[in-house]
């Protein structure tokens, strides 16, 4: 039986529409999960919802609706969203969900076992944006006397009666975690935050809420409901079948928790204390991805520049998008993005360079071999060295997409459509037709293989186009294997198949206008 692979995005607020930073991380998410299917895996992919907690109560007062009506319709928009992007999730999750009520109360239940949890009197500072407890030490003044967390939000005065989580007993175990596994926590630098965070001291967390009752009730603990970080933390146990065993055997501990790098303190200090205590296993990797930025700025609904991803996607191609995002923004840092840079760089790399690769060989074929596969014809070292620079250029990118390298990955494939347009003016085809047609069969043949290979490496990133292209081939695969099956050639010569004349599938873009755009 295959290898498991679970894979998780952080479950998105669903306070407001999903804005371009959500549809980044389902992307930059989708992307891995397909390549690693394609690589053999049994994959599990979840994203989803995070539904409880103040902000969504005070977001639905100021709308005037129930908190429920508006996680309803909210959560509605990131699911279509998830669907229109093509994101091949598994399990889509709300934390509304009996089964995820369930989970969040078996864990914490064994926490309690474990004598981690104690009833006592919060009081603190809170910021709502973070769904955050801050200390003071870590507060900055902001304007007119409000104190900012290190995020930037206002913090404020909370004091009620709570259980908390013996978050201090865990210091050295983390620490030891951390120690025994250096590459759990990437990139690098919100590794190194993490180490200065836990060596500064751990306060025990306050787990339970009692001024709302918008949350997972609290087992045996009337009027408390759970801090919304425990129960969202704990959906991804519920979406491997915790507790009652499901697929938790075979799909726990998480291969990756792709999230964005605002929330890496929850997840590779406070989760994995909680699955300590709970004594269960801890994720193998946590990897913060950084932050969007619109033309250099960050986006928020008061300077009004927050961007809809499903009007990019309308605008320019749900693949154009995909492609931007994985191949400009250098994968863990903070990346901007504008309309012209997507232009730009879609019509660089796919309509100009591989698009019309694939668009004038295809043509070509249909046009003048009546769409048959080119035969052997004369070959020439030439032809041997360009399949082993595709070769090359596809093994690169697979070594450098399973170290989650996106960006570099990329620019290795393009060393292997460079390398094909090189070919192509160098051996010019279309001027052999007349003066030596062996060679050209030779060349086509050629050109056929190396496209069908660029296509099944970067299916992941591009997979309706890069799909398309492949159908253009009669190929089903698109699995790695098939990279190795170099034999299909001569059985889908030998099946009689042909190339049908092709449409074309990487439109060259134009800039929206500034109207269709805001
Ligand atoms: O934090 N660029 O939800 P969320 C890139 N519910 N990524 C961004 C971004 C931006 N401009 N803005 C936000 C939460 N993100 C919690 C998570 S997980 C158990 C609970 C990322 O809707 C952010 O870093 O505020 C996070 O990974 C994700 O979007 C959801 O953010």
């Amino acid at each position: 039986m295959a290898e498991p692979y679970y894979i998780t995005t952080a479950i998105h607020y669903p306070n407001g529409k999903p804005h371009i930073g959500h549809a980044y991380e389902m992307i930059a998410a989708d992307a891995i999960a397909r390549f690693h299917r394609q690589a053999g895996r049994d994959v599990r992919f979840q994203t989803g919802t995070d539904e409880h907690g103040l902000k969504m109560v005070q977001t639905a007062r100021k709308r005037g609706m129930e908190v429920r009506a508006l996680a309803d319709e909210m959560s509605g928009y990131f699911h279509e969203m998830a669907d229109k992007l093509d994101i091949s999730y598994d399990r889509f999750i709300r934390t509304v969900e009996p089964a995820h009520y369930a989970a969040s109360q078996a864990i914490w239940q064994a926490m309690a076992d474990a004598g981690d949890l104690y009833l006592s009197r919060y009081e603190g500072w809170y910021s709502v944006r973070d769904e955050a407890f801050y200390e003071e030490k870590e507060l900055t003044d902001g304007e007119g006397g409000v104190r900012l967390s290190p995020q930037g939000t206002p913090v404020e005065w909370t004091a009620e009666e709570t259980w908390f989580f013996r978050l201090s007993k865990y210091q050295q175990p983390l620490l030891d975690f951390y120690a025994a596994n250096p590459e759990v926590i990437q990139p690098e630098s919100r590794r190194n935050e993490v180490l200065r965070f836990v060596e500064g001291g751990l306060a025990d967390l306050s787990v339970s809420r009692t001024s709302f009752d918008w949350g997972v009730p609290v087992p045996g603990s009337p009027g408390h409901v759970m801090y919304v970080w425990v129960d969202a933390l704990t959906n991804y146990l519920t979406g491997a079948g915790y507790p009652d065993g499901g697929d938790t055997a075979r799909f726990w501990p998480a291969d990756l928790h792709l999230i964005g790098k605002d929330i890496v303190r929850f997840h590779a200090v406070y989760w994995p204390a909680f699955l300590m205590s709970a004594k269960l296993a801890l994720p193998r990797q946590v990897f913060g991805h950084g932050f969007l930025l619109n033309r250099g700025e960050k986006m928020s609904k008061s300077t009004g520049n927050v961007v809809d991803p499903m009007a990019l996607a309308g605008l320019y191609g749900v693949d154009a998008l995909r492609y931007f995002l994985l191949r400009d923004i250098s994968f863990g840092q903070d990346g901007t993005f504008s309309d012209e840079a997507i232009v730009t760089r879609a019509n660089a790399d796919l309509a100009n360079s591989f698009g019309n690769l694939a668009q004038r060989t295809l043509s070509f074929i249909a046009k003048n071999l009546e769409g048959a596969l080119p035969s052997p014809g004369r070959s020439d070292p030439a032809d041997a060295a360009l399949l082993a620079q595709v070769a090359e250029a596809s093994a690169a990118f697979r070594a450098e997409f399973a170290e989650l390298s996106l960006g570099q990955a990329l620019e290795s494939w393009m060393r292997g459509v460079f390398a094909c347009n090189q070919y192509i003016d160098a051996q010019a085809p279309w001027s052999l037709r007349k003066t030596d047609p062996e060679r050209m069969h030779a060349v086509l043949g050629t050109l056929v293989r190396a496209i069908r290979d660029l296509a099944i490496t970067i299916w992941p990133v591009i997979p309706t186009s890069a799909g398309r292209v492949l159908d253009q081939l009669g190929q089903d695969a698109r699995d790695h294997a098939a990279l190795a099956d170099a034999a299909w050639y001569v059985r889908a010569a030998d099946a009689g198949f042909r190339i049908a004349p092709p449409t074309p599938i990487f439109p060259r873009l134009v800039l929206a206008e500034a109207a269709e755009i805001a």
